[in-house]
């Protein structure tokens, strides 16, 4: 579940700064955003894990953000539609690097659909309904998700909240770290939920990868949570990107790659109706 091998990020472009955020008062700094990203990228590949760096989109402010417009498994990739307009053009983007390193890629066809609202556990994947994800995108997702073998189930994210996983994410093979909110609204049939401390709901976009999570610096409370677990915490200043609403989960897309079927085998999308 947590064992990943490979990741594609995209470099910050200089229009970064403009780009989406519920709080216009907090414009973040280029340079903030350039330094905590080097950071989040020497962090995966501490990891252990191979990394292609995509190069910046000036066209696409929040293009750095490469979980969205995509979702990513050992068995293939889904090409999403993102629900904010200036976004919508991301996926084309990736579609050249997905085809090349995978064997089926699939484009969602109706709808849309952020990845920061996929949350995939060992035994299902969680579609959170937000003001990004809508109803026909998500069922869209779940045939789609049929065809990967993997159950899905559409839920509602609460009101406030950006994206599913702005406050929730897997820690281990049953427990979801989760902000209270979401604790309170009982989404996740069977798991385990574990509240971040209160104060601290934007640290739950933690990032766990092989045998490390990456947390939120500016998080203690969490960061002494996890590591009571016996969990080894990496922290990671995430302030100038929590300044667009961003976190950990959605600086890349990660994966463990499997054997492959023949080199593009299928050479474009498959659009699932
Ligand atoms: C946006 O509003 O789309 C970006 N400023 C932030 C996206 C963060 N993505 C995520 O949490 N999955």
């Amino acid at each position: 579940m947590f064992n990943f091998d490979s990741a594609i990020v995209r470099s910050p472009s200089r229009s970064v700064v403009a780009g989406l955020r519920a709080d216009q008062g907090q414009v973040p700094t280029w340079e903030g955003i350039v330094a905590e990203h080097r950071a989040y990228v020497a962090a995966l590949e501490a990891a252990g894990l191979d990394i292609e760096v995509l190069p910046a989109l000036e066209a696409f402010p929040d293009s750095v953000f490469v979980e969205d417009p995509a979702l990513v498994f050992g068995e293939g990739a889904v090409l999403l539609r993102p629900g904010a307009p200036s976004r919508a053009g991301e996926a084309a983007h990736l579609a050249p690097t997905l085809e090349e390193r995978f064997d089926r890629v699939f484009a969602l066809p109706a709808g849309h659909v952020d990845g920061g609202d996929v949350l995939v556990t060992p035994g299902c994947v969680y579609i959170g309904l937000s003001s990004r994800t809508d109803a026909e995108g998500a069922q869209a997702l779940v045939s789609i998700l049929g065809e990967f073998g993997r159950t899905a189930s559409v839920v509602a994210t609460p009101p406030g909240i950006l994206h599913l996983k702005s406050a929730a994410a897997l820690i281990d093979e049953e427990t979801i770290l989760v902000t209270e909110t979401l604790a309170g609204a009982g989404l996740f049939d069977g798991m385990r939920q574990l509240s971040v401390p209160r104060g601290e709901d934007q640290a739950a976009n933690v990032l766990r990868l092989n045998d490390v999570v990456l947390v939120g610096a500016a998080f203690p409370r969490t960061i002494d949570l996890l590591m009571r677990r016996g969990m080894s915490v990496v922290p990671l200043a995430v302030t100038e990107v929590a300044k667009l609403d961003a976190g950990l989960s959605c600086m890349s897309l990660r994966w463990k790659r499997g054997r492959r079927r023949g080199r593009r085998a299928f050479r474009r999308p498959w659009v699932f109706a």
